[in-house]
């Protein structure tokens, strides 16, 4: 015992065992740091792992460079980088606090999207165990100064240094390669700045996000306002005239936009063990009074959801890589759906029950002018009110409802649901329809995730009724992307009864649904092709806002010059007559490869999908629409935002002023929550 403690103590006599010692009581306090001041949602043992991996490899490679020095010096210099990273992790544990997310280079860079100057409520957040994350620099310091550990000042045999070096980078791929093999497109498909610091660490997230923003930001930098003649004059010479005929029958109403989630079109009338899979959106496809699309499609890329709520709300295509949301949701300039009816005297407000930082919505809804982001922390949570992402749909709406009620009216409410989502697992108690028989697991359960979503959406439009809310709304539903990928072919065979399934009917099951309910409405079954870039066009001439002036790639559905040629996100595309997948173009009607399509017309109808998809990548990345000012439109200012809870509850109490407009006002302030009915059994 005695040996091993002189061992010991001499080895942190010696300069590597001084690094490793600062290594493990970092790694120590950043595992205690990553549990109790993050919400990083570790599951299972694979993670676990990897978040007591991942503080290694980045600190042995910065601690390692001590070894390279001599003298006093090297220990000094470990110590201040252990108290930079230090004050660091502080500074980010009491931004996650404010705002459930981290520290980025955009944010410090101040862009202006942290409304609130962390400096002035420092005090009123800060709490006494924030400070244990220096606890590791002070006992370095102590075991130092009282000698303890004496000072190792001799230079090292050049070896030592170079193999800590080859040690950390190695660990460091080890880390990666994990973590990829457990969350694949961890880096290209960045979700949520939380699931990186889970798996590689707050500081490669950070070396991470900072070449990510100086490649952004570079091209930002270059970019100037007559990068904006080319795109324009495209505008000019595409605009698409709406169909004047449905212009502003929907003005003044309420606007709720409901995202299904992974929702594909054709769960429209699906039956499956003798029933509808979706009698409630069946119910509504069906209606005279909803107009309903069955040649929708989705266009989404890498960023799924993202693409899908930046396309709808802006009219811009998803980037070829990564997702807007992420890249440049925080930085950009932006002319979307909740600022223009903002501008229109709507109140506008996204509900989803998850925390605020996926796909960054928390930065990107201010840069968008969202005037309330109502995320997990707004609702009341249980572990049995969670699966998957986030709430279950059904407690998510009727939770929802009790802020809907208190939103000045007219309002944009959009109602992002999650319990579809792959991997399709739904608990027993919530099951009303047994799975399909496939025999490929992610995709049997689809049927019963999609049934429950319907049932979400029937209770919901019960309670717009209930409350007379369904006389003076407009409400619009879409599916944001497939739910069933194009890995799982035999499975989409077999529930289609299409013997081959290939790459066209790949493509064809892009449909998602795309309907737009409304007392009164002329509606109808539509057949023409479109996507999600169409959305906003086709709703603001609805709501009767003028876009004529406005930098949108889409245009109004309903007009007779609609172009009909739907760009996927890889240059592929669908119209009524071709549909290319790669280098082979389909006859759309048959499904038959089109050999006789001619040269002329296949670079006609490639060249407008790519300079469509190009000119919107150029407003992205050079951050274009900053240079721009149409008229009857002003720039969103973030900082005037502030998803915070409290300051949403206080805007909400204001707005309860006896001529109100909210629902709640005009009920005399009594809430019409007990008209909401649904039957979640967590609930009951
Ligand atoms: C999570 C949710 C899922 O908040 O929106 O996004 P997805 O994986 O569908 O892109
Ligand atoms: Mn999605």
């Amino acid at each position: 015992m005695k040996r091993i403690f002189k061992g010991l103590s001499n080895f942190l006599n010696t300069r590597l065992g001084f690094v490793i010692l600062a290594v493990v009581l970092y790694t120590i306090k950043t595992i205690y740091a990553y549990t109790t001041k993050f919400n990083l949602g570790v599951k299972g043992s694979m993670q676990t792992f990897l978040m007591v991996l991942n503080p290694i490899p980045v600190m042995l490679l910065l601690f390692g460079i001590a070894l390279y020095m001599k003298g006093r010096k090297s220990y000094i210099f470990l110590l201040i980088i252990d108290f930079l990273d230090s004050v660091w992790l502080f500074s980010n544990i009491l931004y996650y606090r404010e705002f459930s997310d981290f520290l980025t280079m955009i944010l410090i860079k101040g862009s202006g999207a942290v409304s609130n100057n962390l400096g002035k409520s420092i005090l009123g957040i800060v709490k006494p165990t924030d400070f244990l994350v220096f606890l590791d620099v002070l006992i370095l310091i102590l075991l130092l100064s009282f000698k303890v550990i004496r000072m190792d000042v001799k230079r090292l045999k050049w070896r030592i240094p170079v193999l800590v070096s080859c040690l950390a980078v190695l660990l460091f791929g080890a880390n990666l390669t994990l973590a990829q093999s457990d969350r694949s497109g961890l880096l290209t498909r960045t979700f949520d700045n939380n699931y990186i610091v889970k798996y590689l660490g707050l500081n490669a997230f950070n070396v991470y996000d900072v070449i990510k923003t100086t490649k952004t930001s570079a091209v930002k930098a270059q970019s100037k306002s007559s990068d904006l003649d080319s795109i324009k004059k495209y505008m000019k010479d595409n605009y698409v005239t709406p169909n004047a005929e449905y212009t502003g029958v929907a003005k003044g109403k309420n606007v709720f936009i409901i995202h299904l989630e992974s929702f594909q079109q054709y769960l429209i009338d699906y039956k499956w063990d003798g029933q509808e899979v979706t009698p409630n959106l069946n119910k509504i496809y069906h209606q005279n009074d909803t107009l309903s699309f069955d040649n929708f499609f989705n266009q989404v890329g890498q960023g799924k959801t993202a693409d899908a709520e930046l396309m709808l709300e802006n009219s811009l295509f998803g980037l070829p890589e990564g997702s807007a949301m992420v890249t440049d949701g925080t930085s950009n300039t932006f002319q979307a759906a909740p600022a223009i009816l903002d501008q229109h005297g709507y109140t506008t407000a996204s509900f989803h029950g998850d925390v605020p930082s996926f796909w960054n919505r928390d930065n990107t809804y201010k840069s968008w002018g969202y005037d309330y982001f109502f995320s997990s922390s707004y609702y009341k949570q249980k572990k049995s009110y969670n699966i998957g992402y986030g709430m279950k749909d059904k407690i998510f709406l009727k939770d929802s409802a009790a802020y809907i009620q208190q939103l000045p009216q007219p309002f944009y409410a959009k109602l992002i649901t999650v319990t579809n989502h792959y991997p399709y697992t739904l608990d027993k108690k919530n099951q009303s329809i047994s799975k399909t028989d496939t025999g490929d697991s992610t995709v049997d359960g689809y049927v019963q995730t999609a049934r429950y979503l319907d049932q979400a959406i029937g209770e919901f439009m019960a309670w717009l009724q209930a409350t007379g809310l369904d006389k003076n709304s407009m409400v619009v539903f879409y599916g944001d992307h497939y739910g069933i990928s194009d890995n799982h072919k035999k499975a989409m065979a077999k529930i289609t009864g299409i013997k081959d399934f290939d790459d066209f009917d790949n493509a064809q099951y892009q449909r998602v649904p795309f309907m737009i309910h409304m007392d009164g409405l002329k509606g109808g079954i539509n057949h023409t092709y479109g996507g999600e870039i169409d959305v906003l066009p086709t709703l603001l001439n609805l709501l009767g806002v003028d876009d004529s002036n406005m930098i949108q790639f889409g245009s109004d559905l309903l007009s007779p010059d609609h172009p009909q040629t739907v760009a996927f996100r890889n240059g592929d595309f669908v119209t009524p007559t071709v549909t290319k997948v790669g280098s082979t173009y389909y006859n759309t009607k048959n499904g038959k490869v089109d050999k006789k399509i001619s040269a002329q017309e296949k670079s006609k109808l490639s060249n407008k999908v790519t300079t469509e998809l190009s000119l919107s990548d150029r407003v992205i990345n050079g951050d274009l629409l900053r240079f721009y000012n149409p008229e009857g439109f002003t720039k969103v200012n973030k900082k005037d935002y502030n998803y915070k809870k409290s300051h949403a509850l206080a805007e909400l109490k204001k707005a309860r002023t006896k001529n109100g407009t909210s629902l709640l006002a005009q009920n005399d302030n009594k809430s019409l929550l007990d008209l909401y009915q649904t039957d979640a059994p967590e609930l009951k």
